[in-house]
């Protein structure tokens, strides 16, 4: 497989199948596929912005041939797999939430996409789970690792 990509998630929203937010990540994750190769423990988050519910959050780290346009796209159609539906509130609940936060060949922007995602930096729900597996994979954009990242994110005060 050509690329690696590191992928958050993120719900908040029970699956009337899968059930809790928590259940939805693991079926999330086994919906990804074969080619994960490191799957982070879920964990239960306060919520950022408008939504009062709390998050269950994760990070994988996976394997693609897919260039992140693609890659985004299968994203949208698991998303979708689970129900999420466009057009709601901004960072209203969702069931599903998957986003590529960092990708092996550096940056990437397209209309629409930005590898690294924006703001990971700024938030432990996604430096957590990712610093745990892919501690010494480093941010093009910074030039830290994420363990770097998260320490710094961790220790700050504000
Ligand atoms: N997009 C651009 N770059 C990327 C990328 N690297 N990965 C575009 C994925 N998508 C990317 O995202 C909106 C659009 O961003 C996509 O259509 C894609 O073209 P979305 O997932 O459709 O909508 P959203 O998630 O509601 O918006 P946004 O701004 O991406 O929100 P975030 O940043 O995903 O934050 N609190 C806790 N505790 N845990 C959470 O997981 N998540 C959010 C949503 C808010 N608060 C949270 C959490
Ligand atoms: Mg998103």
């Amino acid at each position: 497989m050509k690329h690696r990509y590191l992928i958050a998630l993120g719900s908040n929203q029970r699956h009337a199948r899968h059930g809790s937010p928590r259940q939805v990540l693991q079926a999330a994750v086994a919906a990804l596929g074969s080619k994960v190769d490191a799957v982070s423990r879920v964990i239960d988050t306060a919520p950022l912005g408008p939504s009062r519910r709390r998050y269950a959050n994760a990070a994988v780290v996976m394997r693609s041939k897919r260039d992140p346009e693609r890659m985004l796209a299968k994203l949208k159609a698991i998303e979708r797999k689970f129900g999420r539906r466009r057009g709601g509130m901004r960072w209203g609940p969702r069931v599903l939430d998957l986003d590529i936060i960092l990708w092996d060949h550096g940056m990437w922007s397209t209309p629409g996409l930005n590898v690294p995602h924006i703001s990971f930096r700024s938030r432990k729900f996604v430096l957590g789970p990712a610093a745990a597996i892919a501690p010494g994979w480093h941010d093009p954009v910074s030039g830290l690792s994420l363990a770097q990242l998260n320490a710094r994110l961790t220790r700050s005060l504000t």
